[in-house]
């Protein structure tokens, strides 16, 4: 195990994109706290308030997103950031030359019944002479990401963290505060017969992957000629940590339960960065047909479909669609 500081393993990043990554981890460390106090820090159930999307916002939800949002704008390295819980895009340094998308706390259904919760994060280049306050500067497809990570707040605290040369995990050891190296890169194995999906939607589901689940679902009876296991998590941090550890196929398709609203999960924040560490670990990661990270968005709380994972149990779904 290697220690952390004074410089992250990220070969090849400049010193203010390794500063950038310090100061949101800076912010984690202190929701990692809080999250681990529970009940002892007042910060269980919900506000009054809704975000912009018409959820209800948790208390731990507001606090973190105002964790992240003051050290960030108070760091000089942001020209602008976008939080699932802020309505609109909230403008920083002019001169700062990164932008910073991110949810606060993902899964936070799971806040006030002690289980995963965690931080999700990307970071662009801003482009040059852009309007800070000016929201189209998130407009870039997700492999413009020079970053993306999440840090997990669960029995451990875990970053997985990628800067385009691999996903690497580190574990925060409590007693130094500093998140140490415990896996130099991550691969995610190419077959799985794991797979991780809200099961309870399945009516609403187009055919395609209907028809792909109830293939996995009749096992070693079936076309698939094998028997599948499943998890949910209900936090995409924790379930996407699961299939960068050992494999699986992750996914919130397209439904139809309500017409307004086909999508679940954001493309920004959610599916973007998620997408850049399954990928940079030899993973897949698609929205129907078509990757996620060459989606231009065309706004900043955009909603896609998301599968994702091993590659050959990716392209195996992705068959039933084409
Ligand atoms: P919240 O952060 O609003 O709780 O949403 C979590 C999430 O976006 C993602 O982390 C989960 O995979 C997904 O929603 C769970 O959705 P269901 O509640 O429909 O299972």
């Amino acid at each position: 195990m290697r220690r952390l500081p004074p410089v992250l393993l990220e070969d090849g990043c400049s010193r203010e994109l390794l500063s950038l990554i310090r100061t949101i981890l800076a912010a984690c460390k202190e929701i990692s706290f809080r999250v681990s106090q529970g009940a002892l820090s007042g910060v269980l159930g919900s506000t009054l308030d809704e975000n912009i999307q018409g959820e209800t916002q948790k208390k731990l939800d507001v606090l973190s997103n105002q964790l992240i949002k003051d050290i960030l704008l108070e760091s000089g390295y942001v020209k602008a950031i976008a939080s699932e819980e802020e309505d609109y895009t909230v403008a920083g340094d002019p001169d700062a030359q990164y932008i910073v998308a991110f949810d606060p706390l993902d899964g936070s259904s799971n806040i006030d019944i002690n289980s995963l919760v965690g931080t999700i994060f990307s970071i662009m280049e801003a482009p040059k002479d852009a309007d800070p306050s000016d929201p189209s500067i998130f407009m870039q497809a997700g492999k413009k990401q020079v970053a993306a990570g999440y840090v997990l707040y669960g029995p451990s605290t875990m970053l997985a963290l990628t800067t385009g040369k691999g996903t690497r995990l580190y574990t925060l050891d409590k007693t130094h505060g500093s998140f140490l190296l415990t896996q130099e890169k991550l691969i995610i194995p190419a077959d799985t017969n794991e797979f991780a999906i809200n099961a309870s939607n399945q009516r609403h589901w187009l055919p395609p992957m209907q028809q792909y689940i109830e293939d996995c679902l009749a096992g070693t009876e079936g076309p698939r000629n094998k028997n599948f296991n499943m998890r949910w998590i209900a936090c995409m941090v924790g379930d996407v940590h699961r299939l960068l550890t050992r494999g699986g196929l992750f996914s919130y398709p397209e439904d139809t339960k309500n017409p307004a609203k086909p999508y679940k999960l954001r493309l920004l924040y959610e599916a973007n960065p998620m997408s850049m560490l399954v990928e940079q670990a030899g993973g897949l990661s698609y929205a129907g047909t078509e990757r996620i990270m060459d989606i231009e968005p065309s706004e900043i709380h955009q909603r896609v479909a998301v599968t994702m994972g091993s590659k050959n149990e990716v392209e195996t779904c992705l068959s039933y669609h084409k």
